[in-house]
């Protein structure tokens, strides 16, 4: 029996879920019950591939620290954004999905209308309070028609989710550890980041936040 099987039929449509726009919503906890399986895989990936502050295209350093898992990983430097394989630290491939992973990111996308996601890529990010993310549009994918599935761990976030113009005044969504929140459709290139995080202690995360983004890359 895989892991895939044992997280089969563990969610009732009665999930809490908010809707944020017509195809994105909020799941709340929806990530708990796999968050036992999910950390000793996500200490695994750390090893491999630790957490790294890259540079954007700009020449700065990013405030939240990131690493991958899946076929393909998210990069940046001062040539781009792209994915990529190869983790250009250690020059190896990134570490596998995990069936965990993947068992949480196909059933969150499964109860919020998509059924037919498979991740080939998973971004991980760790937050430590200061840390931010500015408004922008996930555009680096191949095609657009699958979603994104966001996971939050460890300690609050205020998540901002715009709409199709950097103008557009963004809804401010708390999020809490076992929080996902997915956007697809045509709400898939909505604007949106993460607040300045608030200096807090989580009892099984610590001082940080920890999320991860499942999209289908390639
Ligand atoms: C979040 N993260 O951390 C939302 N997008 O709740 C993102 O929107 C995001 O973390 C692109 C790359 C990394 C990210
Ligand atoms: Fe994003």
């Amino acid at each position: 029996m895989s892991t895939l099987d044992l997280f089969e039929g563990l969610h009732t449509p009665t999930q809490a879920m908010e809707p944020l726009a017509q195809q994105a919503c909020v799941l709340r906890g929806f990530a708990l019950p796999f968050v036992e399986a999910v950390l000793p895989a996500l200490a695994h990936i750390c090893e491999v591939a630790p957490f790294r502050h890259m540079v954007t295209p700009g020449g700065f350093s990013m405030s939240v620290a990131l690493t991958n898992c899946g076929h393909l990983g998210w990069t940046s430097d001062r040539s781009g954004y792209r994915y990529s394989p190869i983790d250009p630290t250690s020059g190896q491939p990134w570490p596998e999905l995990p069936s965990a992973f993947l068992a949480l990111a196909t059933a969150a996308a499964k109860a919020a209308g998509f059924p037919d996601f498979v991740p080939d890529a998973c971004l991980i990010n760790q937050y430590q309070p200061g840390s931010r993310m500015s408004l922008h549009q996930d555009k680096d994918e191949h095609d657009y028609t699958w979603p994104i599935i966001s996971v939050s761990l460890g300690i609050p976030a205020t998540f901002l989710f715009g709409g199709h113009h950097r103008a557009d005044k963004p809804q401010r969504v708390p999020l809490f550890h076992g929080d996902v929140v997915v956007w697809g459709g045509k709400d898939r290139l909505r604007y949106h980041g993460v607040a300045p995080i608030k200096e807090a202690l989580h009892s099984v995360m610590g001082a940080q936040r920890i999320n991860f983004t499942f999209r289908k890359a390639g």
